[in-house]
């Protein structure tokens, strides 16, 4: 069979000489027909470098079984029969006929069409041949189906499907026209950036094969979740249950507008800094955020604006808001969902709303056994008017105890974007203390109000690592054994995936206290 660059070549220059390929059932190579289905791959590989385009032409053919090229090659059952009884008074004995191995099953097949031919006849326990010649017109319409696909007449098509010699199929072949990038010089592209190439300067004249973001993709065959996936899974089944809608939090990369400015956070608070933020080279700024919403925050930060605030007196600067980091938490989402929930409350009025997120964040501090520079964030966000401080404390209740931790306290703190603030710590049966296991609050009227919500719409929040939930369920001490290039991944014991709801509070015994 024809390689796909054989079949390349041979659809390129044909397109070259006839400008188009009307269908390509009629493609031959060395005087072969080309199979349609090699001829596909060929086609998609041009059409990637929109070199060609293509339509598919469907059509219904006929071919033969098995049994009826056999029908071509050797003669009908019946002509095979009549063939197998000798001329003259003697004919042959039914029973000899029967078992005659040249006939095998064409024998019991062909006999009743012979009968019913009036080509042979019974005399006693012999068959005798009734005509002296006979022609083998099933023969003659098989090859008629060989060589056109078809039978002009649609009573003989179906009388031989029955006799199960021929068979109806889609065939597809393919109208083949130009595509933009037309050429006979099949160009190689590449599929991957190489080291080489960008050492070299190649990457600037390389041609990249474009991503086929429609390919179904191989399902993996074997392999399992890591661990920590496996429990944000879990966590994401809390939240959907719960009614939360997941925020889009593929983005590492944010800007300081969006994980500071926006969240009041001032611009000289030490968490902006280079000892706790790492910050984007190259890169290294932008200018994409709302005007309106920047002046607004502006003003907020320097004087409170409209908020009722004095705001921080200082001179906020727009450069400083530009700067590229890696987000620090993944409220720099929440404060850009809010603020299209505010955007599309002018328009369509308020409805509450119920975010939430898991994804990694990055800090610049100083690492340990139970402390990366990055780890993942849960965090649960609430919308609604005349929301308070016991809406939270409550909602705190329900969605802890969902992991299993039904004796739950708060602690008052501080964040720079809630007032309040409240650390949330769970009593921990092994250790008979109380441990930290998150952090929340309602986020400020500096951040709300210039994001545009309506005055009586307060927004509770809430977080939590998945880092330290997946310790206690995985028995795990050091974070290096879950995260990490030193992960023995055959060392963490193979968990099926249960609720956190089966009492995980009591797996809370392996948590170190801080
Ligand atoms: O996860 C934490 N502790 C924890 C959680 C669960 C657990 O086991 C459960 C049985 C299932 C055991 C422990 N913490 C938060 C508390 C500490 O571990 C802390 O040392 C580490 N914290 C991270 C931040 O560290 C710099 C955990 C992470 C964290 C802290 C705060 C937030 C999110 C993650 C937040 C927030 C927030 C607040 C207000 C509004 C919006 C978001």
């Amino acid at each position: 069979m024809a390689t796909t660059e054989e079949l390349q070549t041979l659809v390129l220059t044909t397109l070259d000489k006839q400008n188009e390929i009307e269908d390509s059932v009629a493609l031959k190579k060395d005087g072969n027909a080309v199979d349609q289905l090699a001829l596909l791959g060929a086609l998609n590989s041009l059409k990637s470098k929109e070199m060609v385009d293509y339509k598919a032409i469907e059509r219904e053919v006929w071919t033969l079984t098995p049994e009826g090229q056999q029908c071509v090659d050797q003669g009908s059952h019946e002509a095979r029969v009549f063939a197998a009884v000798p001329s003259g008074p003697e004919g042959i004995a039914i029973t000899e006929l029967q078992v005659t191995a040249k006939l095998g099953d064409a024998a019991k097949v062909g006999q009743g069409k012979a009968f019913k031919n009036k080509w042979i006849a019974k005399n006693g326990a012999n068959l005798v041949r009734s005509v002296d010649s006979i022609v083998d017109q099933t023969q003659k319409e098989l090859q008629e189906i060989q060589s056109t696909s078809t039978h002009k007449d649609a009573k003989v098509l179906a009388d031989l499907k029955k006799r199960k010699l021929t068979d109806k199929q889609k065939f597809t072949s393919y109208k083949v026209v130009k595509g933009p990038q037309f050429s006979l010089e099949i160009k190689k592209e590449a599929t991957d950036i190489t080291y080489e190439m960008l050492q070299s300067g190649e990457w600037k004249n390389a041609t990249f094969k474009k991503y086929n973001f429609d390919a179904a993709g191989v399902p993996p065959a074997g392999g399992h979740l890591h661990p920590l996936m496996k429990v944000r899974q879990e966590f994401r089944e809390i939240f959907f249950e719960m009614g939360f809608q997941e925020m889009p939090t593929n983005c590492f990369v944010e800007s300081s507008f969006w994980n500071f400015d926006a969240l009041f956070q001032p611009q000289q608070h030490p968490a902006r800094d280079a000892h706790d933020t790492f910050f984007i080279k190259d890169p290294a700024t932008t200018d994409r955020f709302p005007r309106d919403l920047m002046e607004k925050i502006k003003r907020t930060h320097e004087n409170g604006g409209d908020t009722g605030s004095i705001g921080y007196n200082y001179k906020w600067k727009e450069e400083d808001a530009g700067k590229l980091i890696l987000r620090t938490h993944t409220t720099a989402v929440s404060s850009y969902m809010l603020y299209q929930l505010a955007e599309k409350s002018k328009v369509e009025g308020f409805k509450p709303a119920k975010y939430f997120s898991i994804d990694r964040v990055f800090r610049n501090e100083s690492v340990d056994a139970t402390h990366l520079a990055e780890f993942h964030q849960i965090e649960g966000v609430i919308a609604d008017r005349n929301l308070t401080l016991g809406d939270l404390i409550g909602f705190m209740d329900v969605f802890f105890k969902k992991m299993g931790m039904d004796k739950i306290r708060f602690k008052p703190t501080y964040n720079p974007y809630t007032e309040p603030s409240m650390e949330i710590f769970s009593y921990h049966e092994g250790l008979k203390t109380w441990v930290e296991i998150g952090n929340s609050g309602m986020f400020r009227p500096e951040m709300l109000l210039p994001l545009g919500l309506p005055p009586d719409v307060r927004v509770i929040a809430w977080g939590l690592g998945l880092e330290r939930p997946t310790m206690v369920k995985y028995g795990i001490q050091n974070i290096r054994d879950l995260l990490g290039h030193k992960v023995n991944i055959g060392m963490i014991k193979e968990y099926p995936i249960c609720r956190l709801d089966k009492k995980m509070g009591k797996e809370l015994v392996g948590l170190s206290q801080d």
